[in-house]
């Protein structure tokens, strides 16, 4: 049996791979010696949300990108545990697009179900993982951040790499920009929407936090919003306070001349360009280097590292998302199992014709609903290995693509919908109040069913 296993970050992928162990250990299993470090005080990664931006009081860089007034992008619907569901968690059908602080509470829910805290080490940051070939092993090595301590490496059979890609921000600069008279931020520092109230915005970026953002600045009362893209517009059918225009080409004061030769005058320009996959603390043989993608290169089944370690660097959550709870519930399992000995690998060339097939195919994606049909798939062939221990259907396509759909018809009133249960049934309500009117994101309120 296997001895030790470390999992790095205690967000929802990292605790989806203790879930798994959790479930095998309920079922009689004896299981390895778990570790999970996490570098913060608490779990949830992204969803753990800080006030702060730039450092942390231990000099670290912030982890969190998550911003105030976050509320869910897609339906809960999609992102529903089968084995944990919504109903079973508040007691009642909640509406379908809920605030932060609601998914949050959610997950903390099935966590604690799971019993899996006892495993995390918080306060922890992961410094260094190194490949012993001699004794095919791993050491890993710590800082306690409490007390300013590193300590000696510790020996783990299996690594898992679970430290989130949506935290390191891909920062672009624009001629002209370093003399811009106001405030130039990224999306990960983007926190409290207040902030912008009255001003003149500029996004760049066209996905989903421009999107996002934009739409949540205006909702709290910025005078508008400028996005500018560099491959596609988005196309939506934005509010008057909302447009669209080509690629930056120079910053010259407050205005921003655009490469279709437009310009704008802006008061603050928050760049929505994405993030870096980025892990510093790991050797260069075990370190992914990947655009954001549905299937990042070099990963057996989007999970086993294949060019170093010996198939035991194992990455969770690694894949943009469309699928997030569910796809990394699934994961979490696989990798279970796989630690348990109870899914086989085949042959090195199978595994690298294997993913390779995937990463091809990802490449010829051109629309949502391709992206969505790709990543069900991917879910499926994980299911697939899973037999008897994952006997849930996850593929929420139909509701992702009415999302879609609703998206294109009016982005304002999206969340206003409401769909049903996979797992219950039940039709969710319709929230109390339409997003663009809800200012308040408390979960008292949002639960309140007395509103309605
Ligand atoms: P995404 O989805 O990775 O999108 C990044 C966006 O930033 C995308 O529109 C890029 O344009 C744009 N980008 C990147 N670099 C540049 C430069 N140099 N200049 C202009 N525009 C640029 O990140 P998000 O933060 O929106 O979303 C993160 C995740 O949250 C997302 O994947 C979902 O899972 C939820 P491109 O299209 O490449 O031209």
């Amino acid at each position: 049996m296997v001895g030790k296993v470390c999992i790095i970050g205690g967000g929802p992928s990292g605790l989806a791979v203790l879930a798994g162990f959790a479930k095998m250990q309920r079922e009689g299993q004896d299981i390895p010696e778990l570790v999970c470090y996490e570098k913060q005080s608490n779990w949830g990664g992204l969803w753990n949300y800080t006030w702060r931006t730039g450092s942390d009081q231990h000099g670290e860089p912030v982890h969190g990108s998550m911003y105030r007034y976050l509320w869910s992008n897609g339906p809960k619907e999609t992102l529903e545990f089968p084995q944990y569901t919504f109903e079973e968690h508040f007691g009642k059908a909640i509406p379908s697009f809920p605030p932060r602080e609601v998914l949050f509470d959610y997950l903390q829910g099935r966590w604690k179900k799971e019993d899996i805290k006892k495993y995390v080490k918080f306060n922890t940051v992961v410094r260094d993982v190194c490949y012993n070939k001699e004794t095919d092993d791993f050491t890993v090595s710590v800082k306690r951040l409490d007390e300013d301590q590193v300590e000696d490496g510790e020996r783990f059979d299996y690594v898992v790499v679970a430290s989130g890609h949506y935290s390191v921000p891909n920062v672009p600069s624009f001629p002209g920009i370093d003399r811009f008279p106001g405030r130039v931020l990224h999306s990960h520092d983007f926190r409290e929407a207040n902030e912008f109230t009255g001003k003149r915005l500029l996004c760049i970026g066209a996905s989903y936090s421009a999107e996002d953002i934009a739409l949540q600045c205006i909702k709290y009362g910025a005078e508008s919003v400028v996005i500018s893209y560099r491959t596609k517009a988005m196309g939506f059918n934005w509010p008057k306070e909302i447009t669209e225009r080509p690629l930056v080409d120079r910053f010259e004061g407050k205005t921003v001349h655009f490469k279709d030769g437009s310009s704008s005058e802006v008061d603050a320009v928050i760049m929505c360009t994405g993030y870096l996959h980025s892990y510093p603390y790991l050797r260069e043989e075990l370190r992914l280097k990947a655009s954001n993608v549905l299937y990042p290169p070099g990963l057996y089944k989007g999970l086993v590292w294949q060019k170093g370690g010996n198939n035991k660097l194992l990455y969770s959550g690694v894949q943009d998302q469309y699928y997030t709870y569910t796809m990394f519930d699934v994961c979490g399992l696989w990798i279970a199992k796989l630690i348990q000995g109870k899914v086989q690998l085949p042959d090195r060339d199978t595994m690298e014709k294997d993913w390779k097939t995937w990463h091809a195919r990802c490449g010829t994606l051109n629309s949502d609903a391709e992206d969505i049909s790709f990543q069900t798939d991917f879910i499926q062939d994980l299911v697939k290995d899973l037999g008897d221990d994952y006997p849930y259907n996850v593929d929420t396509q139909e509701i992702f693509n009415t999302w879609e759909h609703h998206k294109v018809e009016d982005i304002l009133s999206y969340r206003d919908k409401s769909f049903a249960s996979k797992y219950t049934g039940t039709p969710s309500p319709i929230h109390h109040t339409t997003f663009m009117k809800a200012l308040d994101d408390s979960m008292a309120t949002f639960l309140d069913q007395r509103k309605n």
